[in-house]
C-alpha cells in the first residue's frame, strides 16, 4: 500500500534542450550541446535538439497533458542562451517565453519548479573557457538574477543546478557529454565553479528576493556496492562513491571536499589553488530542500588500471532499457544514509524514471515495465516516509519522450509517447497509472482532482 501525506507533491520533469527545439528562434544562440551534436560520432545517429519535441511551439498542448495527469508540479529548465544569447546582452523575447509558460502553468493550478542550469551552457561562455573559467560564476549570477527578477511572483521554487556530476565529470572528464573534454584537472575546476555559483545564487535569492521562495540543488546520486567482500573491491567502491556522490555531498552539506578523494585526484589536479577563501562557506549555504535524481545503483570491482573510474561489474538484477539495474531497495539505503550522514532538509526526488523500447499498438502503449518501475520507486518513497525520512515530493522523469543526450531519440523516458515525425503525444499506460495514483492520493485526503480516467 502506498501512502503519502496531504502536502506531498507529485510532479513530472523535463529540461530545455531535451524538449524545446526552436534552436534558432526567439533570439537563441547555440549552446555547447548544439556544438557537441554537430561533431560526428558524439551523439547516436548524430541526432540533435533542433526540433526535439517542438515544445517551444506546443507548450499550450503540453500544459493540457500535464493538467490531465493531475500533478501538482511541473519541473522544467530555462535555456541560458535564450536569456543571454551574447555575453552581457539580455534577450527579452527569450525571457517572455518562460514568463508565459510559468504563468500559464500557474493559471492551470500547476506549480512551476524551475531549474536554472540543465547543461545548455551558451557557446559564448564556452569560448571563454566555460565552467573552467572562474568568471563563469559571475556569468551564472547575472543569468540567475535576470531569472529571479523577471519571474519574481510567478515562480517560487528554484533549482540552481541539475546534476553537476554529469555537467562536470561527464562533460569535462569522461567527454561523453558536452563539451566533450577529457581532462580531470578541468573537470574538478568546472565542478567547483558550478558549486560556487549554486551557493552564491542561493545567497542572492535569499537576500534580494521574496522570502516565500524555495531554492535548492539537484544531485544525481547512485549508491555504490563492492562486487565481493574483498579489501580491494571495498576500496574500489569507496573511490567510486567518492567520485559519484561524496565529491558533491561533502561540499554541499559539510563545506569541504573529501580528503581521500582530494589526494586521489591530485594525480591529475595540479593544484587546489582555485579554491578561493570563502568558497566552501558559499557552497554549503543553507537551502530549503535537497533535490535527488535517482535511477540506479552501481556495483564495482577493483581494477589496478583505474583508481576511481571503475567499470560497472556484472549484476543479475533486472535492467531497464538503458541497461541500468532496477534497484528500489538500494534507493532506500541511499536515503537512509543521507539522513544519517548528511542532511535533515526535506528531500524532493526531482527525477526518477526509466527508458524502454516502446511500441504503439492501436493508439496505446503498454509499457508495463515502466509502470512497474515507477510503482516500485513510489512504494519505496512511501515506505521511507513511513520511517520518517521526510521525502516531500516525487517528479517523474519524464513527461514525454525527448532528446536523451548522447543516446539521441532512441531512448524513450516519457510517460507520453512522442511520434517524432508528427509530434503527436500518446499517453502510455504508465501515464494513465500515474494519474490514477495521484487521483487516489487526492481522494484519500479529500483533495479535489480532475484527472484522466
Ligand atoms: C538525468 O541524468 C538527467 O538529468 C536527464 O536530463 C536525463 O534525461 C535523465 O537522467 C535520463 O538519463 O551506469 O547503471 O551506474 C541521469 C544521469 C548518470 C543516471 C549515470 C545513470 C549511471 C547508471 N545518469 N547513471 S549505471
Amino acid at each position: 500500500m502506498m501512502k503519502f501525506d496531504k502536502q506531498f507533491t507529485f510532479g513530472t520533469a523535463t529540461s530545455s534542450y531535451q524538449i524545446e527545439g526552436a534552436a534558432a528562434e526567439g533570439g537563441r544562440t547555440p549552446s555547447i550541446w548544439d556544438m557537441f551534436c554537430d561533431i560526428p560520432g558524439r551523439v547516436h545517429k548524430q541526432h540533435n535538439g533542433d526540433v526535439a519535441c517542438d515544445h517551444y511551439h506546443r507548450f499550450e498542448e503540453d500544459i493540457q497533458h500535464i493538467k490531465r495527469l493531475g500533478v501538482d508540479t511541473y519541473r522544467f529548465s530555462i535555456a541560458w542562451p535564450r536569456i543571454f544569447p551574447e555575453k552581457g546582452k539580455f534577450n527579452r523575447e527569450g525571457m517572455d517565453f518562460y514568463k508565459k509558460l510559468a504563468s500559464r502553468l500557474t493559471e492551470e493550478g500547476i506549480k512551476p519548479a524551475v531549474t536554472l542550469y540543465h547543461w545548455d551552457l551558451p557557446m559564448w561562455a564556452h569560448e571563454e573557457g566555460g565552467w573552467v573559467n572562474r568568471e563563469s560564476v559571475d556569468w551564472f549570477l547575472e543569468y540567475a538574477r535576470a531569472c529571479f527578477t523577471e519571474l519574481d511572483g510567478i515562480v517560487d521554487s528554484w533549482i540552481t543546478h541539475n546534476e553537476p556530476w554529469c555537467a562536470g565529470f561527464l562533460g569535462y572528464h569522461q567527454g561523453v557529454h558536452a563539451p566533450g573534454h577529457t581532462n580531470m584537472d578541468e573537470a574538478v575546476k568546472a565542478v567547483h565553479h558550478m558549486l560556487v555559483s549554486h551557493g552564491k545564487a542561493v545567497e542572492m535569492l535569499k537576500k534580494e528576493f521574496a522570502s516565500e521562495t524555495e531554492i535548492g540543488i539537484t544531485l544525481n546520486l547512485s549508491p555504490v556496492y563492492p562486487k565481493t567482500d574483498s579489501v580491494n573491491d571495498a576500496l574500489a567502491a569507496n573511490n567510486a562513491d567518492g567520485y559519484s556522490n561524496r565529491w558533491f555531498l561533502d561540499p554541499v552539506f559539510k563545506g569541504e571536499y573529501p580528503k581521500d578523494m582530494m589526494n586521489l585526484f591530485s594525480k591529475y589536479v595540479h593544484s587546489y589553488d582555485f579554491i578561493n577563501e570563502g568558497d566552501m562557506e558559499a557552497i554549503s549555504v543553507e537551502c530549503d530542500f535537497f533535490g535527488i535524481n535517482y535511477y540506479s545503483r552501481g556495483i564495482v570491482e577493483f581494477s589496478a588500471a583505474t583508481d576511481f573510474l571503475h567499470r560497472g561489474a556484472y549484476s543479475d538484477y533486472e535492467k531497464t532499457g538503458m541497461g541500468w539495474d532496477i534497484a528500489p531497495n538500494e534507493f532506500k539505503d541511499l536515503i537512509r544514509r543521507l539522513r544519517a550522514e548528511y542532511t535533515q532538509l526535506p528531500i524532493i526526488i526531482t527525477e526518477n524514471g526509466a527508458a524502454y523500447d516502446d511500441v504503439v499498438e492501436n493508439g496505446r502503449v503498454h509499457d508495463k515495465e515502466r509502470t512497474d518501475y515507477v510503482e516500485k520507486h513510489l512504494q519505496a518513497v512511501s515506505d521511507l516516509n513511513g520511517e520518517g525520512m521526510n521525502i516531500s515530493g516525487y517528479y517523474l522523469w519524464s513527461l514525454m519522450d525527448n532528446f536523451e543526450w548522447s543516446f539521441g531519440y532512441d531512448k524513450r523516458f516519457g510517460i507520453l509517447y512522442v511520434d517524432f515525425d508528427t509530434q503527436e503525444r500518446i499517453w502510455k499506460d504508465s501515464a494513465y497509472r500515474y494519474a490514477e495514483i495521484i487521483r487516489d492520493h487526492k481522494k484519500s485526503h479529500n483533495l479535489q482532482a480532475e484527472v484522466a480516467q
